[in-house]
């Protein structure tokens, strides 16, 4: 099979805001890999900056594969991997300390792309006109989304809004979810991390994605987040299948 039957264009930009002394958000923007992430390291905890840069630093150099399997496999196991070194480089500082990070990554094979991700940084893809968010956020406001005690109009300002519950480094056991789609000429692809839509609304992410060029839709959104005080890091990646 051919595994590069579209032509990938991308770009990435991350940035540390307008409030953050340091950028613990990272990114990978592989188009000839099929593969881009994007990593935000947990707030609040030690060395954040640390366990986002060995996520990307651990999928660097992914490649080779025979099958897609093979590929999701592999960046799995890699990610069980960085996990598993985050967890002792934490309890070698002490029992409390957590070192961790979310991960979504983009996976394209063929025809086919996946999704993994752990945490609330998100994929969405744009196609004909709609965005549509792939990723569902790890994060205690989603879940109070699901189980319907918050509406999603009000969960932006809900204090739960930060809470995330799922990340590389957080649990012995790493739970990634995966979602597989089809890929379609001209689908736009954007990973972010949180800084994004805490400052962006999903209406205009699409306004900015009508625009077929990955180094403008960068520019755009940042800037954007930039103009409004951006008080998280940034980060975002888009690519488009041609
Ligand atoms: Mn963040």
């Amino acid at each position: 099979m051919n595994i590069f039957p579209f032509e990938w264009v991308s770009h990435c930009i991350t940035h540390v805001g307008r409030v953050r002394e340091i950028n613990e958000d990272a990114c990978l923007d592989l188009p000839e890999r099929g593969l881009w992430v994007v990593a935000d390291g947990m707030g609040g905890h030690d060395a954040g900056d640390v366990a986002s840069r060995l996520v990307v630093d651990s999928l660097r150099d992914v490649g080779g594969y025979r099958r897609f399997s093979e590929f999701v496999d592999d960046v799995e196991q890699r990610l069980i991997g960085v996990n598993r070194a985050l967890i002792e480089q934490a309890q070698r500082i002490d029992a409390e300390t957590t070192i961790g990070s979310t991960v979504v990554a983009l996976l394209a094979y063929g025809r086919h792309c996946v999704c993994l991700w752990a945490g609330d940084s998100r994929l969405y893809r744009y196609r004909g006109g709609r965005l549509v968010q792939i990723s569902r956020d790890h994060s205690e406001v989603e879940e109070l989304i699901q189980r319907g005690v918050v509406s999603r109009q009000n969960a932006g300002n809900h204090q739960l809004a930060n809470v995330i519950t799922r990340a590389v480094g957080a649990a012995p056991e790493l739970y990634l979810d995966a979602e597989l789609n089809e890929i379609l000429p001209g689908d736009r692809y954007l990973l972010c991390s949180d800084g994004l839509n805490k400052e962006v609304s999903d209406r205009e992410i699409r306004e900015c994605m009508a625009t077929p060029n990955s180094e403008k839709i960068c520019e755009t959104l940042v800037n954007l987040a930039l103009s409004r005080g951006c008080r998280d890091n940034i980060t975002v990646v888009a690519a488009i299948a041609c």
